[in-house]
């Protein structure tokens, strides 16, 4: 039987690389996120494949989250592995100057949305036991603070601890917990942070070589399908090209 992978916001960047991944590993998709058109061109690309169900699911509503889990048809109900990956950054600027709107979307998107989503999969995840996995799709900016993450990397912060936490509780159910935390990768991510500036997204990833969706979406198989008995914590990915800065100091 073919093994079931749910993938949250798989209508660009990093889920839509991880379900043409896992697609042409033989795995049967369980595909979500809010753009509709997306995801039914993601279906028609890959049914040829591997069974694919597509839903439109907003992350942060958890009446739909629960309905969607409750409802998944033979054979997707019976999910191997979590991809905790919708999320989202807003307002770049610092923190003094943002919108509060845009604080409570990014903690109702990345932490009550990830929340909302393992709590309804865990029954499944529990139920496949040894090799099952959650991979929560975290971030450089969870460990290392720099200026305008303010809620998108505390939220961060959130979903390392929550992995670790999890993987206290699942101990025994042979369900493994992974924070996968990428640094800089050329998704729709920076569009989105800027509110749909193109040429600010352009001119981040110019010049230099980020991380491709690709790159994580193969970081997240890997870590899907390692040996039952083996569970990686924390997997902090960077492209070469990024590091560490000195820390600023305000000066007379
Ligand atoms: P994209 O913007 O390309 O993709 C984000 C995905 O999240 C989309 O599919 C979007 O789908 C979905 N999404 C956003 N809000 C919701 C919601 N409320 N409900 C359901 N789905 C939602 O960015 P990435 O692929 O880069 O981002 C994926 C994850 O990776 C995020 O959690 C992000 O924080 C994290 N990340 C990104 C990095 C980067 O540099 N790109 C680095 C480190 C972490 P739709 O709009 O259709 O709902
Ligand atoms: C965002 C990654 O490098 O923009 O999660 O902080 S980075």
């Amino acid at each position: 039987m073919k093994k079931v992978v749910f993938i949250t916001g798989a209508t660009s960047g990093f889920g839509r690389a991880a379900a043409r991944k896992f697609a042409s590993e033989g795995w049967a998709l369980v595909i979500t996120g809010r753009r509709e058109d997306r995801l039914q061109a993601l279906q028609a690309e890959l049914v040829e494949t591997v069974p694919v169900f597509y839903k439109t699911l907003d992350v942060r509503n958890q009446a739909d989250v629960q309905q969607l889990v409750e409802g998944l048809p033979d054979p997707f109900n019976e999910v191997a592995c979590l991809i905790n990956n919708a999320g989202l950054a807003l307002s770049p600027k610092p923190a003094q100057e943002t919108e509060l709107a845009d604080w409570h979307t990014m903690i109702d998107t990345n932490i009550t949305g990830l929340v909302n989503m393992t709590h309804a999969l865990l029954p499944s995840l529990i139920k496949v036991g040894e090799g099952a996995s959650i991979i929560n799709v975290g971030s450089i900016a969870g460990q290392w603070p720099y200026p305008g993450s303010h809620v998108y990397g505390a939220s961060k912060a959130f979903v390392q601890q929550f992995s670790y936490n999890l993987r206290c509780d699942l101990l025994g159910t042979g369900v493994r917990v992974t924070d996968l935390a990428p640094g800089i990768a050329e998704t729709e991510f920076t569009l989105v942070r800027t509110g749909g500036d193109q040429q600010a997204s352009d001119a981040l990833y110019a010049n230099t070589q980020a991380l491709s969706a690709e790159d994580i979406a193969n970081a997240m198989y890997y870590i899907a399908t390692l040996p039952p008995h083996i569970c990686i914590n924390h997997m902090e990915v960077m492209p070469t090209r990024q590091a560490w800065s000195p820390f600023a100091i305000h000066r007379e």
